[in-house]
């Protein structure tokens, strides 16, 4: 992609309300616009971050054999009367009637129409295990949406939906899901601290949240400072919760039994949330498959979120300077930027196409900043948008074949020869 075709458009300023870090940034580089409050537009440079994390999300979830649907973000009442929910759910749920009247809401969530869907396919214990996700947009009227992104009123979700035989089938699912959850924040350069929480409004009895911790994270997050030096993928389930870890709610410093100095409180972000709920759903929505005996018994289930579009945010909150987004380069828009210092240089402005194609024809994500702007714009742009790598192509490109890389990250800079960029940056590396 060019700069003189991307529709690149950045800031000097955000507006006031854009509170914390993520936020300023994420309007500042142009990747997001409010089309309303808490109600987002992705703009191309945004959706190109957004489109990395839901595909390093689906990568993860295809591989531990989770099946993708699409499920309809408009749900009838009907549904949520049978669950029992409609009624309890509360102002977050937007309701509204079609033209013959009936009730109708927004989806804030799935568990009905997952379950309306199962009991239509899943007849018998035989197609159990099952698990289901889509990716797709959610509506919560929150009553303060803020921090742009961050606590949207529409927003997106990655949620998953398990079926399984008995409480053991059920564990284990959630067990599956809980790992494959730190390996794709993981993939997406971030640490993350699941930590034991409460149900709320999804209902059930087991239930971890994961936190990215932040300074301007919404929840309060407790854990054994014990936890710190261990890597949870590398522990059993059972290991991990030996470690106390806390969300807010369910923190009680009384009956932790870890003593008080050992306790870390933090702030975090909750970038993914998943539950064991049992037959709540399949019991009070009427779903039960003929089980072995060839008795009917209703399936166990539990429910997994990640924030897909929140995760921006919070990965902006996790990478960033005073100078703008440093990308982790799985989620980059692009991984290289190549900028050309003065771009009515016809000698410079040839070279950074030439390498620009060749990078393009070995797959590389890479922007050509070939506008006609004073490189100081260039530079503070492709730092504002946090292009890991730039290769800045000078008069030293001209008159020696030195391209010069700057690493945002480190601020390190290097010169290259036009082969030794291509070499390094085909290889993947
Ligand atoms: N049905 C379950 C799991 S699929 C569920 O809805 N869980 S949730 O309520 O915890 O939401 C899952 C994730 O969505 C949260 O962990 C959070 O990362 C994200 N999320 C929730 N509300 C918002 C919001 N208003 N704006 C942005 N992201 C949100």
């Amino acid at each position: 992609m060019k700069t003189s075709q991307f529709f690149l458009h950045t800031f000097r300023e955000s507006p006031a309300d854009a509170q914390i870090i993520s936020h300023q940034l994420m309007i500042r580089s142009g990747m997001i616009y409010p089309t309303y409050s808490g109600i987002y537009s992705w703009m191309p440079l945004g959706l190109r971050v957004f489109s990395k994390i839901e595909a390093i999300i689906a990568a993860e979830q295809d591989k531990i054999g989770c099946n993708r649907i699409l499920m309809p973000t408009i749900q009838p009442a009907s549904l949520w009367i049978e669950s029992g929910r409609y009624d309890c759910y509360g102002k977050e749920m937007l309701r509204f009637k079609d033209r013959h009247e009936r009730d109708m809401l927004y989806g804030p969530t799935h568990e009905e129409v997952i379950t309306d869907i199962a009991r239509y396919f899943i007849k018998s214990y035989k197609q159990l295990p099952v698990i289901f996700y889509q990716i797709s947009s959610k509506f919560r009227d929150e009553i303060r949406p803020r921090f742009g992104v961050m606590r949207g009123r529409e927003f997106c979700m990655k949620d998953g939906y398990s079926f399984d035989i008995d409480q053991e089938g059920a564990q284990n699912s959630y067990k599956k899901i809980f790992f494959s959850y730190l390996r794709t924040f993981k993939t997406m350069g971030l640490t993350v601290i699941p930590v034991r929480a409460n149900t709320g409004a999804i209902g059930g009895n087991l239930s971890h949240e994961f936190h990215v911790v932040a300074q301007t994270g919404e929840s309060e997050i407790f854990y054994d400072a014990a936890y710190d030096s261990v890597d949870p993928a590398a522990l059993t389930f059972e290991e991990l919760e030996q470690i106390y870890t806390a969300a807010d709610e369910r923190h009680d410093p009384a009956t932790c039994g870890v003593p008080a100095e050992r306790i870390v409180k933090s702030m975090g972000i909750e970038v993914g949330h998943i539950f064991y709920f049992g037959t709540k759903y399949s019991k009070s929505m009427n779903f039960s498959v003929i089980g072995k005996d060839g008795a009917p018994f209703p399936p166990e289930m539990g429910s997994y979120g990640i924030g897909v579009s929140r995760l921006v945010a919070a990965i902006i909150e996790a990478n960033n300077d005073k100078d703008g987004i440093i990308w982790p380069d799985a989620v980059a828009p692009f991984k290289i930027a190549i900028i050309t210092t003065n771009q009515q240089d016809t000698r410079g402005a040839a070279l950074a196409e030439s390498l620009y194609s060749k990078l393009l024809a070995a797959n590389v994500d890479v922007l050509l900043d070939d506008r006609n702007e004073r490189a100081g714009v260039k530079f503070s742009d492709i730092d504002l948008i946090g292009i890991p790598y730039q290769i800045i192509i000078g008069t030293k490109a001209v008159e020696y074949g030195q391209f010069e890389l700057k690493i945002r990250r480190t601020n390190i800079r290097q010169d290259l020869s036009f082969d030794e960029v291509l070499n390094k940056f085909s290889a993947g590396g």
